[in-house]
């Protein structure tokens, strides 16, 4: 094993060693040097094989990486903004009579498809042949959202390494990420100073384009992350969230005028780009057009529009939003589009070239990128929701695309996975208890959370307010009630308000303004104490935002060793009997691993695992819990 560690040391590899290799390097010399790590990885897998796949594994391709010609001195999006800032990135869109594409795979088309499962390594192994073969995009998002939680919580990856990763290799197009205003990449209201840190760290990572919404449609929420983007230099895209119907006389809440008000406010808080957030797919295609129309005659900032496909109309919508003049629009690769996810970037393209909207791609690049991810998805089957088809009756349920991918396994979970009908029913009539708000993380969790605690408690709007009047509410539909997610258009119903509140008193400012500041020194000390490590800025921030999930992802750090660099298929599904897989532990250090044979189970429940590790065999042990 010690042998085994001098061979893989990178230097030694490299043939950078002379004799004083091991006097520089005395690690090597520890006590059975490597075998730690080794250790680590054998029980993630043995615990995997015996209490999860029991060694069954389907048969996976492996995704191929397109060979592209490397670009000396590649330029894009992201040299515009870094020589001449925001205001030259803003010029240049309206200098445009093309179409601009954002593409949303690395972010919200994972997290509408597959619950925001997708992992670092895969990004990467695409991002340098992104950064070639699709250098004309507007930019990636590829950040924010679910996607800082889910990595921490279920991928035990640290999200800020995926922008640096990712940075690495893609240097000319702008990152983007989705940010919720005073919620930040959580569930509920952060204090103002966490909100800036988070701003200004991900800006100096990486990340652009600003994506801010509130998940109310209320301004004061945004103004926090606003300023601070615009202080760091960065694009601030301020979004309205869409919901409802213009075209739908009854829906009156929601008219064009209700949208136009609100866009002419963003464009007056400086927002650099003015983004339309259709998080649920409700923009029909003839409203978007008239949409975009109205807007374009009321604003000057160019204007991005956002939509899913979840009706499977989302294609009809981005071309009527494309023929009344929209800057930019969001897609993603065919392979990862569709239903839940954005409309398909190479049909948008197709569609719209030879026009005066022609986005100029190379649909034959655009393929090839396409089928990495053809080539990826499988391995994530598990996390995909049941939605075959496109359906309008999101037109009624109006469940954003991001949250569809969750509801299923939340809802199966509390033993309610047979009323899924039941509950999407149930989903859409709290909306209207709520008092018909826009839904879209964290407003559309208080309307998930209640819509459960309505079928478990046999409530329905007519009784409610009777037969709930001693009953807790869930915290986060408490926490709506109180304000602390801000004010909702047209107020609060105050009937079920009291309800809820019973007596405590609600807010009207903004959550922030009362919330005392997060003391970053405090929880420094303390994570210094318990883990003895020197945490960064960006560890105390994850720490901030999410405490538990953050201690839980050291503690498993700590027991499995940093797997971010172990291929998905293995990390996901382990190893079947007789494979043989390359296993990268880190940068130039891989190990090459056998499962030979699954074992029987000893007197004590345990299980015996043999494995071949880099030609030397080992056995493990792992309790089996069946
Ligand atoms: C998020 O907030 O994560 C969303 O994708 C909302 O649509
Ligand atoms: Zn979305």
């Amino acid at each position: 094993s010690f042998l085994i560690n001098v061979l893989n040391h990178s230097e030694f590899k490299k043939g950078d060693c002379n004799t004083s290799f091991i006097a520089k390097n005395p690690e090597l010399l520890d006590i059975i040097p490597g075998s730690d790590q080794e250790q680590k990885i054998l029980s993630y897998l043995g615990e995997k094989i015996v209490n999860e796949t029991r060694g069954h594994k389907p048969e996976f391709d492996v995704p191929k990486v397109p060979e592209f010609e490397k670009i000396d001195g590649l330029e894009g999006t992201k040299q515009i903004l870094d020589q001449g800032g925001p205001e030259a990135v803003i010029n240049w869109i309206k200098n445009k009579e093309k179409i601009l594409l954002t593409d949303t795979t690395y972010r919200d088309a994972h997290q509408s498809l597959m619950a925001t499962r997708m992992r670092t390594i895969d990004m990467e192994k695409i991002a340098e042949a992104t950064s070639h073969l699709a250098k004309d995009l507007f930019s990636l998002e590829m950040w924010g959202g679910a996607t800082f939680d889910v990595a921490y919580r279920f991928l035990k990856e640290s999200p800020w390494d995926r922008i640096k990763r990712l940075r690495e290799k893609i240097p000319n197009i702008l990152f983007q990420m989705l940010l919720r205003g005073s919620n930040g990449v959580g569930y509920k209201n952060y204090p103002d100073n966490v909100i800036k840190k988070l701003v200004a760290e991900a800006a100096k990572s990486g990340i652009d384009v600003f994506r801010i919404f509130d998940s109310l449609n209320w301004l004061p929420g945004m103004e926090v992350s606003v300023a601070e983007v615009i202080k760091q230099g960065k694009i601030a895209e301020v979004s309205m969230c869409y919901t409802g119907d213009i075209l739908d006389d009854q829906r009156d809440k929601y008219d064009l005028d209700y949208y136009l008000d609100l866009a002419k406010k963003i464009e007056e808080m400086g927002a650099h780009i003015l983004g339309i957030k259709d998080m649920a797919g409700l923009l029909k295609p003839y409203a978007a057009y008239e949409l975009i129309k109205a807007l374009k005659a009321e604003i000057s900032i160019p204007i991005h529009l956002h939509t899913h496909d979840t009706s499977g109309n989302g294609g009809a919508t981005l071309l009527m939003a494309a023929e009344a003049g929209v800057d930019i629009i969001d897609t993603a690769f065919n392979t990862m589009a569709g239903l839940t996810s954005q409309p398909p970037l190479n049909s948008i393209v197709a569609a719209l070239t030879n026009t005066y909207r022609d986005p100029e791609m190379n649909l034959e690049d655009m393929q090839k990128i396409s089928n990495y991810w053809g080539a990826v998805r499988p391995v994530y089957f598990q996390f995909e929701s049941e939605l075959k088809s496109g359906t309008a009756e999101i037109y009624k349920y109006e469940i954003p695309g991001g949250q569809y991918s969750n509801l299923k396994p939340q809802v199966a979970s509390l033993g309610l996975g047979h009323r899924f009908k039941e509950f999407k029913e149930m989903y859409c009539k709290v909306n209207f208890m709520l008092g018909d708000i826009p839904k879209v993380t964290p407003s559309s969790k208080v309307v998930g959370d209640l819509a459960i605690f309505m079928l478990k408690n046999d409530l329905t709007p007519a009784n409610i307010c009777e037969k709930a009047k001693n009953m807790a509410f869930p915290d986060s539909v408490e926490a709506y009630f109180k304000g602390m997610l801000g004010q909702p258009p047209g107020g609060f119903p105050k009937e079920l308000q009291e309800i809820v509140l019973k007596g405590e008193e609600p807010i009207t400012v903004r959550p922030g303004t009362l919330l005392p500041a997060y003391d970053f020194e405090a929880a420094k000390t303390e994570l210094e104490a318990e883990y003895d490590f020197k945490p960064s800025q960006k560890d105390l921030l994850a720490y901030a935002l999410y405490p538990k999930v953050y201690k839980d992802y050291l503690a498993y750090l700590k027991e499995y060793g940093d797997l971010s660099h172990m291929g998905s298929d293995v990390y996901f599904h382990a190893l079947r009997e007789g494979e043989t897989s390359e296993i990268k532990v880190e940068e130039g250090n891989t190990l090459v691993i056998k499962l030979l044979e699954i074992g029987k189970v000893n007197s004590q429940g345990y299980r015996r695992l043999d494995f071949e590790v880099n030609g030397f065999r080992r056995e493990i042990k792992v309790y089996d819990e069946a």
